[in-house]
């Protein structure tokens, strides 16, 4: 089934997010969308919102597309912190981004194996409620102003993470706004988080299940814009704009999906020295952490997506 457009004239009654799609096949209208919050996944109540033949392409492949389609029922926002992100309404899938360097910390803590992720804004609520985990088989780990908090067992390097200290143990995250960002997002149907490190299987997971809506929260630094987690959610449009053969233009909900995406374009080639620029990246330097920005500047390098699999606790999808 080819997906040829959408209409955005709601009837009374209709979920923000419902979309109707004309199909190819039959050449009439499939009602899609959903009526309720889910904790994940998106079953067969959701028709494709990028067209079929594009899910699943590998890079450099162009989906074949109907050229009757100029229209992409699939749309994506970025907002550049969490303060900025609507608190009025919810998207099919949002997705968080801290690319220095939570979300690649937590990319990287679910490769080598960890069990699942907690991620908490109060440091006292992450000592409380981790207490009644088996101490062996917890981590407690994150920083405040970059450093590790007094107590836990790791900062936030994503080089900390390893096999012999990460498999098979749930990690209690607690970092100055990565954290925040994700909290933020809690309750969206389908939660994601994205790093650099893991661009490319984020971007396979949505040409895979097909959300209609994708928010990018990005985390920012205390409620500040952030150039890192910027370029990250270009970089995860971009891609989608390469594999699914749809133009930016039909992809993008806001202004600052445009700015992220051509942020990307003109640093594709040089990321670490893009995140040697932002004032983040800067602070990093200054607590002599150059290893850790080399280490978060790497694109595509891990195969994991952290899926939020029950409220607070993520997993690898
Ligand atoms: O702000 C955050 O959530 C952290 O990722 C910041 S830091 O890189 O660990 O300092």
């Amino acid at each position: 089934m080819a997906v040829l457009g959408s209409r955005s004239n709601p009837r009374p009654g209709d979920h923000p997010h419902k979309i109707d799609f004309y199909t190819a096949d039959t050449g009439i209208s499939a009602r899609a969308g959903y009526t309720g919050l889910r904790n994940f996944g998106f079953p067969e109540r959701f028709s494709p919102a990028f067209p079929v033949n594009g899910a699943g392409k590998r890079d450099g492949d162009k989906a074949p597309i109907d050229e009757s389609s100029n229209k992409s029922p699939v749309k994506f926002s970025h907002f550049h912190t969490p303060e900025q992100t609507p608190t009025d309404s919810l998207p099919d899938c949002a997705i968080a981004i801290d690319v220095l360097r939570a979300t690649t910390t937590m990319a990287q803590a679910l490769h080598v194996g960890a069990e699942g992720i907690q991620p908490f804004s109060n440091i006292e609520k992450l000592f409380a409620d981790s207490e009644s985990w088996p101490a062996e088989k917890r981590i407690r780990a994150g920083e405040r102003g970059g450093k590790k908090v007094d107590g836990f067992d790791f900062g936030n390097s994503p080089r900390e993470c390893t096999p012999e200290q990460f498999a098979g143990r749930r990690l209690f995250i607690s970092t100055t706004n990565g954290t925040r960002a994700l909290q933020r997002i809690q309750p969206a149907p389908m939660v994601l988080t994205a790093a650099l490190v893991n661009r490319a299987s984020v971007v396979d997971y949505l040409l895979e299940h097909q959300p209609k809506t994708v928010w990018m929260v990005s985390s920012g630094w205390e409620g500040t814009y952030a150039l890192e987690d910027t370029v990250c959610a270009g970089a995860i449009v971009q891609a989608i704009v390469e594999k699914s053969g749809l133009s930016l233009a039909d992809l993008t909900d806001n202004d600052e999906v445009v700015g992220a995406v051509t942020l990307f374009q003109q640093w594709r080639e040089q990321l670490l020295e893009l995140l040697h620029h932002s004032s983040h990246g800067k602070r990093l330097l200054r607590l002599n952490n150059p290893e850790d920005i080399a280490f978060c500047a790497q694109l595509d390098v891990l195969p994991v997506v952290p899926l939020q699999a029950s409220p607070g606790v993520l997993k690898k999808a």
